[in-house]
């Protein structure tokens, strides 16, 4: 006897082989949690405590967000208002604006406080079918303040979260010019305090010239190895230091953003397996130009995932369904691309690839109902949310309008 079954319904399963892994009249059921089977209606039997009719949706999987500083205090309109004068963001972030200023407005918060905004803004997430979310922490820069941070992304409500160390996210002030003593404190206090108190699934750096150098991240990725934790890095964003060369080289579970990446580092990528996070929402709002190899991407067959990269600096933005359209309008995907950087590959990067990203019998029962013809039509319209149902671990979520 199955729990549940959704039938009535056309199902883009986004297994490899065919566009979208669609079946169309298909039946997903549903039990203590998992997808039991999925397939054509014709071909379904079986017996069900409950029948949910889907009226021809589409059911995708989970969304899954893999790339994200929800966690963060205060805004930085102001910066916003600074750039469009003319000041870029790195010469803000020099000046002791950007990163910075967050770090300052997030210290200052407690827990409760740095909880309770990141939930509110964690609605748009949920009603948009995003069913798991990564947060990063990076804005405490001390190891209270860190642990602060990946505390509250923990105990976020009504979605599934992986939290990620970025203490190598920025040189807080009072390291000044000791960028190698501030690694030095992340790899000997923080990260080991983090890691044992259960907090980290995976350790992120920026590696950047406003950040820290291909040697100072290897240090951290050093150290997260001593952890068993796996790596992930802000790679090649603004300039190629060759960071996605060097995330592959330790296996990373992702390079993100990746503008400047060359073709070499998309070869080690393909290499390493290390999948590509792609972050559209940062490249529109810095207004950036260099677009990041999809083409190499596609040939050296380098997962393509996509995220917000939501935080208040260079990504403001609580639109999964936005960051498809990005991606395709930016960034050339097809919406079939967009959809699996999403779900499939979102999944890949966080190495949830088992359980998550895809329908299939035996995964955690995550999945998103809407009302559109076309999956296609989810990268396609702009500003829309044609979600109408949501479904985390084969329970049906609530939906704050
Ligand atoms: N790259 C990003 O896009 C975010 N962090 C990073 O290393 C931006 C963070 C911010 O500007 O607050
Ligand atoms: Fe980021």
């Amino acid at each position: 006897m199955q729990d549940a079954i959704w039938l009535n319904a056309n199902i883009a399963t986004m297994r490899d082989g065919s566009p979208y892994g669609a079946i169309h009249d298909g039946v997903l059921a549903v039990e203590s949690g998992r997808i039991s089977w999925v397939g054509p209606r014709k071909e379904w039997q079986g017996q069900v405590r409950v029948e949910h009719d889907a009226r021809g949706a589409w059911i995708t999987p989970g969304l899954v967000d893999c790339h994200t500083h929800l966690v963060y205090a205060g805004d930085r309109a102001e910066e916003f208002e600074l750039r469009l004068k003319g000041a870029t963001y790195e010469e803000i972030a020099r000046a002791g604006g950007g990163i910075v200023a967050t770090v300052r407005s997030t210290r200052a918060a407690t827990e409760d406080e740095l909880l309770a905004t990141a939930q509110g803004r964690l609605q748009q997430w949920v009603r948009e079918g995003v069913t798991v979310v990564e947060v990063k922490s990076g804005y405490g820069l001390t190891l209270e303040a860190e642990l602060r941070m990946l505390r509250a992304a923990r105990r976020l409500k009504g979605i599934t979260v992986r939290t990620t160390f970025l203490g190598a996210h920025a040189l807080p002030e009072e390291y000044k010019d000791r960028s190698d003593e501030y690694i030095r404190a992340v790899c000997d206090e923080m990260l080991p305090a983090a890691a044992h108190e259960r907090l980290v699934d995976a350790v992120d750096a920026f590696c950047e010239r406003i950040g820290f150098s291909p040697d100072q991240t290897a240090r951290v990725f050093d150290t997260a190895k001593r952890h068993g934790l796996p790596v992930k890095l802000h790679a090649d964003q603004l300039s190629d230091l060759g960071g996605a060369a060097l995330a592959s080289r330790y296996g990373a579970l992702s390079a993100d953003h990746l503008e400047y990446s060359s073709e070499m580092g998309i070869k080690a990528m393909a290499h390493g397996g290390t999948v590509a996070v792609l972050l559209p929402g940062a490249f529109y709002f810095l207004r950036e130009k260099k677009l990041p190899p999809v083409d190499a991407m596609r040939r050296y067959r380098v997962p393509i995932a996509l995220a917000t990269d939501h935080n208040p600096g260079s990504s403001p933005l609580s639109s999964i369904l936005l960051v498809l359209n990005m991606a395709c309008t930016l960034f050339g995907l097809t919406p079939e691309e967009a959809l699996a950087g999403v779900t499939r590959n979102g999944a890949l990067a966080l190495g949830m690839q088992d359980s998550h990203g895809m329908l299939d019998a035996g995964k955690q029962a995550d999945f998103a109902l809407w009302q559109v013809k076309t999956p296609a039509e989810l990268a396609y319209a702009i500003g829309a949310n044609p979600c109408a149902q949501v479904v985390r671990a084969g329970q049906i979520q609530p939906i704050a309008s």
